[in-house]
């Protein structure tokens, strides 16, 4: 084990930037090298993120948008109205005011890791919504949590925009969806948008634009890491790779060294050599049935489902199993 690795075992995280500068020691020890794409979202990350869904190959976003557009008065006669609305990983949805009008539910609970945005969208939702009990949560949905008290008492549908289990591999995904199952309770539905295998190269151009937002998305990672760990990354020495992984129906973005070099990150040193990449994410792409079975290896029974007119993205609605009638 290289030295820094054992290093990064030794200390407990206690902040976010132990934690932060632990996974980064452990990603750039490991072989191949990889970090989460969770760390893509400082500010800067979250405003290149926002900046991404408005590029003209970035189909997802306005895909799912379409789709709300004309379905969700559907998703609310299924559901029914007057529930909690749980968003998990908001982030500052445009699509959730969408929701928001079809589904009048009687709270609304955006839960997302960056408090920054999360309020901010809070904020601008409860001007639009005066009526709307909002209750935000710092969380990370990934681990347990406890839903506030005023939403206790009232049935529950969740909402998980974007293809964001996209970046699960699939045992993490199934088990979110079971943790979300159990969060959710009884008598609750899962709206979840999931992104569809297509042609490899449509796939591939969202996730590398020929503006370079990506890229900037990316390689904002190493100036993140060279900020909040105080290290020396050139980040001209990385170039942004996005590839469509066939065997795993994933995109993945990588960062590929363009010439062998030596830096340091909060004191420790790392190399790697030209043409060598950080896996940075993961894009799981699903086809239709896959899609379905997913849910349900998550504890969820799919009811419905809508795409966009092109078939790109794909909307769907599970409800929680109801418990098994009793014998008479
Ligand atoms: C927010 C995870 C759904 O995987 O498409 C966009 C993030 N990465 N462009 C995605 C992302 C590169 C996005 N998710």
């Amino acid at each position: 084990m290289p030295a820094h690795a054992a290093h990064a075992l030794k200390r407990l995280p206690s902040s976010a930037e132990d934690l932060f500068r632990t996974e980064v020691f452990a990603g750039l020890s490991a072989r191949p090298r990889a970090l989460s794409p969770r760390w893509f979202y400082d500010r800067r990350g979250s405003e290149l993120f926002e900046a991404i869904t408005a590029l003209p190959e970035y189909y997802l976003t306005r895909a799912e948008y379409d789709i709300l557009l004309r379905h969700a008065p559907e998703i609310a006669r299924i559901t029914g109205s007057g529930r909690a609305l749980i968003e998990l990983g908001s982030g500052s949805s445009v699509k959730t005011p969408l929701l928001l009008n079809a589904l009048a539910p009687r709270a609304y609970v955006p839960i997302d890791i960056s408090g920054d945005f999360l309020h901010q969208s809070a904020a601008a939702l409860a001007k639009r919504f005066p009526a709307l009990s909002i209750h935000p949560l710092i969380a990370d949905f990934m681990n347990p949590f406890t839903l506030p008290g005023p939403v206790r008492s009232l049935p529950r549908v969740g909402y998980f925009a974007g293809s964001t289990i996209g970046n699960m591999t699939v045992p993490v995904a199934v088990e979110f969806l079971r943790a979300t199952a159990r969060t959710l309770g009884e008598d609750a539905f899962l709206l979840i948008g999931i992104d569809r295998i297509k042609d490899a190269k449509r796939l591939i151009a969202a996730y590398d634009d020929t503006q370079g937002v990506t890229a900037q998305f990316n390689l904002n990672l190493i100036h993140r890491i060279n900020r909040d760990l105080r290290g020396t990354m050139p980040a001209r020495a990385f170039r942004h790779v996005a590839l469509w992984n066939d065997y795993e129906a994933r995109i993945e973005m990588h960062l590929e060294a363009v010439h062998d070099l030596e830096f340091t990150v909060d004191g420790e040193s790392f190399s790697i050599s030209e043409g060598e990449t950080i896996h940075t994410e993961s894009s799981l792409k699903y086809g239709p049935r896959e899609a379905r079975t997913l849910l349900r290896a998550g504890g969820w029974s799919p009811i419905a489902e809508w795409t966009d007119p092109e078939g790109l993205f794909a909307l769907l609605l599970a409800s929680s199993p109801s418990p098994p009638a009793l014998p008479p």
